[in-house]
C-alpha cells in the first residue's frame, strides 16, 4: 500500500516531513509549507496533525483493492 512507502518511519502515521517527501517521490516539484499544511487539515480527521492510516485511506478511496 502506498501509506507504507510513505511512512519512512513506520510509525503509522505521515507528518508533514513524510508527506513532503511523498510528494517528491511522485515527481512533485516540492510542496509549499502551505501546500503540506492545507493537504493535513483537509485529510486531518481526528486533528492531530498527522495522517494516520485510516485518515489516508479516506483520502485515496478508501483502500480497495481492485483486481485488473
Ligand atoms: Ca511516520
Amino acid at each position: 500500500m502506498e501509506f507504507e512507502r510513505f511512512d519512512t518511519d513506520g510509525d503509522g502515521l505521515l507528518t508533514a516531513a513524510e508527506i513532503r517527501q511523498a510528494n517528491q517521490a511522485l515527481g512533485g516539484l516540492g510542496a509549499s509549507e502551505s501546500e503540506i499544511e492545507a493537504f493535513i487539515a483537509g485529510a486531518d480527521s481526528d486533528g492531530d496533525g498527522r495522517i494516520g492510516l485510516e485518515e489516508f485511506a479516506a483520502l485515496v478511496g478508501g483502500g480497495r483493492h481492485e483486481q485488473a
